[in-house]
């Protein structure tokens, strides 16, 4: 049992959680964890990424937030509190997550994989926060699966995490051709605006 008063209070607001009686359209459908707050601007990507599919972030499982779709977001480690990562992954579908995407840096970047055997069969997409963190994020023996994406690339972590919720929800699919269908205009853009300006000119246009 930890002795920290702060890491109590944490455990004890996820579990009370579990307990509540909420409709899933008021719980968080995602939920964002990562090993250290030095982690969130490579973890920011997740939230851009949510935010831009129509996602809002819970803050207060009291007042849940307008938006159908919504995210929650925590510092979680391993190492320094595997308790709290214990009754984070344990109380995980009972508070209506329906996907985790767990982020941590390092050589031993163990929250992603420790996170998704706690919490399986929920999906967990790990977030290797650096380089040297894919083989501990990817190396699982088999039958403890984790997804996970490049390093760094929380963005991809979050499109990876509504593709698993749209099987459930045709309106996040259509979102999600949506965001696909600007990211092909971006690069058939660019493709005529460099092809018209001439290699010279669209690399000086761009400085
Ligand atoms: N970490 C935190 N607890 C366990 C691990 N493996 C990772 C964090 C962070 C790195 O250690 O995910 O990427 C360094 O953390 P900090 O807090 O020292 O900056």
């Amino acid at each position: 049992m930890t002795r920290s008063q702060p890491v109590r209070e944490v455990i004890d607001a996820l579990e009370a959680e579990a307990e509540t009686d909420r409709a899933s359209e008021d719980t968080p459908d995602v939920g964002i964890i990562m090993g250290s707050d030095s982690d969130l601007d490579t973890m920011y990507g997740a939230y851009e990424a949510l935010t831009e599919l129509g996602f809002e972030e819970v803050t207060d499982y009291d007042d849940p937030p307008e938006a159908r779709f919504s995210f929650e977001t925590y510092v979680v480690s391993a190492h320094r509190t595997p308790e709290l990562m214990y009754a984070y992954g344990e109380t995980a579908r009972d508070r209506g997550l329906d996907v985790i995407i767990a982020g941590a840096g390092g050589k031993s970047a163990d929250l992603p994989n420790m996170t998704a055997s706690v919490a399986y069969p929920l999906p967990v997409v790990g977030v290797p926060v650096q380089e040297k963190s894919v083989d501990s994020v990817v190396g699982m023996p088999t039958g403890a699966p984790i997804v996970a994406v490049d390093a760094g690339k929380s963005f991809n972590a979050a499109l990876s995490a509504v593709q698993v919720l749209a099987r459930a929800h045709p309106e996040l699919a259509d979102r999600l051709e949506a965001y696909h269908d600007d990211l092909q205009d971006g690069v058939g853009d660019v493709s005529r605006r460099l092809h018209e300006a001439g290699t010279e000119r669209f690399r000086a246009d761009r400085e």
